[in-house]
């Protein structure tokens, strides 16, 4: 579909912001339907969130055979993951993999931050330009951007006169930071701070770790891969792969659950409880009762078992009460997976600062001044989280020629069609965006999912001569009233979360990710296949 000029570029088909695990596979599937497309990638290397969370103990919390590409057999056959759940330097191993199998690389420009993305209606061609001032045209534009690619480091009065070193767990040094013999400050205690933290323990003279809010997690239990287990998850892969397109996060073997955690005998529930505490991972409690996220006296029964959890394991019954939250239902913020991570909390060099009560004041030159002591410290690591979902969207200056920027568009919230389409910006598409399950599923899943909608869609324009797809306002309006209709009928809402976009001041409190499940969202995007584009403006 491309025109080759003498000595211009030939312009593209498609343009890809973003080389991670998303605009690798949209690179991969634009190829397959004769597409020409580059991938263009504000990191020195691909990989995305893999290649920049290189934190201590960074590891996915769905287990590796599911956490990987399906599109492939032989791929999904060969590949051999270490451990029950991909750490951070495997995963980035096998994207490397993937890249060279599928000679992706050599449409992959590296170290290329794309500034602005502008669309001319006349031409029909997206224009998009890096930091650098190079220009790209292209019929349509992608954006593999990520949900967590927006590093956010609180502005604490200060930081710049602090004379340790501090670190971004987001923009984690490649060559790795030794914290031994350091006195140590980790600030947040989220999914990223609880897999660091008992890394760091082992390393640091001291760590003092600065929790503002406390957050539910579960046991990893991770292991080395047993090769039986493999060997029998791989004879059924791709029943496997069919059945995770129907089930509520899109991993197999978590269909939605029936039942009502209080329909059955306290102890039968508590049996159950103590099984998935035992198995170990997140999926399972959030599937364990139909009612885990709906209702409060049901989420309430599982919030209780996990904090018992706590106290048990935690000595110090103040150092426990701290860390066991009491202000969201369980699962309404991500639920958490560690590895030792309530354990180390008994170590003698390990402090629990409470900075809900007494909040940090300013950074020193010496460390950390809370509202209520100072805290010597010789290296600190902020896990206090991304711009999540709209950040890297608003960072780049995206617009119709002409017409106001997305991040004006939206300064009220994200507003999509399906999660996949933005009404007035043409031929645009975002993977695993506001408005779809993207996060709230086996990323993975949802990136072959979109990336899949996309080239159909692509390959319907082109079958029929059509040039242009534009949603229409009245369908996004429904898709958003949609969304936020599920999400109200859950307890998602009640929690101060990056879902909500509450983690960044200033930022509109709308919660962004489609919850109603992976395979209802997949069934509503076929439909509206099926219905001819049903929502869309289709022109020439
Ligand atoms: O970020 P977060 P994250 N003063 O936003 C605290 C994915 N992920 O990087 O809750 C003091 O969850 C903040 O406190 P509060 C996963 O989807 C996956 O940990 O705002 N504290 C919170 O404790 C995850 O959800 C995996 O009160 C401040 C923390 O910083 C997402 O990434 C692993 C503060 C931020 O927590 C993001 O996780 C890791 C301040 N001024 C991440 N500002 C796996 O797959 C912020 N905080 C396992």
């Amino acid at each position: 579909m491309s025109e080759a000029g003498s000595d211009r570029e030939p312009e593209l088909d498609v343009v890809i912001v973003g080389a991670g695990l998303g605009g690798l596979y949209a690179l991969h599937r634009m190829r397959a339907i004769g597409m020409t497309a580059r991938v263009y990638e504000a990191g020195g290397g691909i990989g995305g969130t893999w290649f920049w969370n290189r934190y201590p103990g960074a590891r996915c919390d769905i287990e590796s055979l599911e956490y990987s590409y399906a599109f492939d057999d032989a791929l999904q056959q060969e590949w051999k993951w270490p451990e029950r759940y991909g750490a951070q330097p495997d995963i980035l191993r096998y994207i490397e993999h993937v890249a060279d199998r599928f000679d992706l690389r050599r449409d992959v420009r590296l170290d290329a931050r794309i500034a602005t993305a502008v669309y001319d209606r006349d031409a029909n061609r997206w224009t998009l330009t890096t930091a650098d001032g190079e220009a790209v045209t292209a019929r349509f534009c992608i954006m593999a951007t990520g949900n967590l690619s927006t590093p956010r480091v609180p502005d604490f009065p200060g930081l710049e006169r602090f004379r340790g070193r501090w670190y971004h767990s987001g923009l984690w040094p490649a060559e790795g930071v030794d914290f031994t013999g350091l006195r140590v400050g980790v600030v947040g205690t989220g999914s990223t701070a609880i897999q660091m933290i008992p890394l760091i323990a082992q390393q640091a003279r001291h760590l003092h770790v600065f929790q503002r809010t406390a957050n539910f997690s579960l046991p990893a239990r991770n292991q080395p891969m047993d090769p039986e287990f493999e060997r029998a998850f791989k004879a059924e892969y791709r029943r496997r792969r069919e059945e995770a397109k129907r089930t509520p996060v899109g991993v197999s073997g978590f269909l939605a659950p029936t039942r009502s955690a209080l329909a059955i005998p306290a102890e039968e529930r508590e049996r159950r409880y103590e099984e998935l505490w035992q198995q170990g991972g997140t999926i399972g409690f959030l599937t364990s009762f139909k009612d885990f996220l709906l209702d409060e006296a049901a989420n309430e029964t599982a919030a209780e078992f996990v904090r018992r959890k706590i106290r048990s394991i935690v000595r110090d019954p103040a150092v426990a009460e701290l860390l066991a939250p009491k202000d969201h239902p369980i699962g309404s913020k991500r639920l958490c997976l560690d590895t030792g991570y309530y354990e180390t909390y008994n170590r003698d060099n390990v402090t629990l600062v409470d900075v809900r009560s007494a909040p940090i004041r300013e950074i020193t030159e010496t460390g950390i001044r809370t509202a209520a002591a100072e805290y010597e410290l010789d290296a600190m690591a902020f896990a206090t989280g991304f711009d999540a979902m709209t950040g890297a969207l608003r960072e780049i200056d995206i617009r119709v020629a002409g017409g106001p920027a997305l991040s004006e568009v939206w300064k009220a919230g994200p507003r999509t069609y399906l999660g996949l389409t933005i009404p007035g910006f043409p031929n645009f598409f975002v993977i695993t965006g506001p408005g779809s399950p993207g996060v709230k599923s086996q990323m993975i899943h949802s990136i072959e999912q979109h990336t899949d909608w996309i080239a159909d869609c692509l390959v319907h324009l082109r079958g029929r001569q059509l040039a242009r797809i534009e949603p229409e306002p009245a369908a996004s309006d429904a898709w958003v009233a949609h969304v936020n209709a599920v999400a109200d009928a859950t307890l998602y809402p009640r929690a101060d979360s990056w879902y909500m976009g509450a983690n960044i001041p200033g930022k509109p409190r709308v919660f962004m990710p489609y919850v109603g499940g992976v395979g209802a969202y997949r069934a509503k995007c076929e439909e509206v296949a099926a219905d001819n584009y049903r929502g869309f403006a289709l022109s020439r």
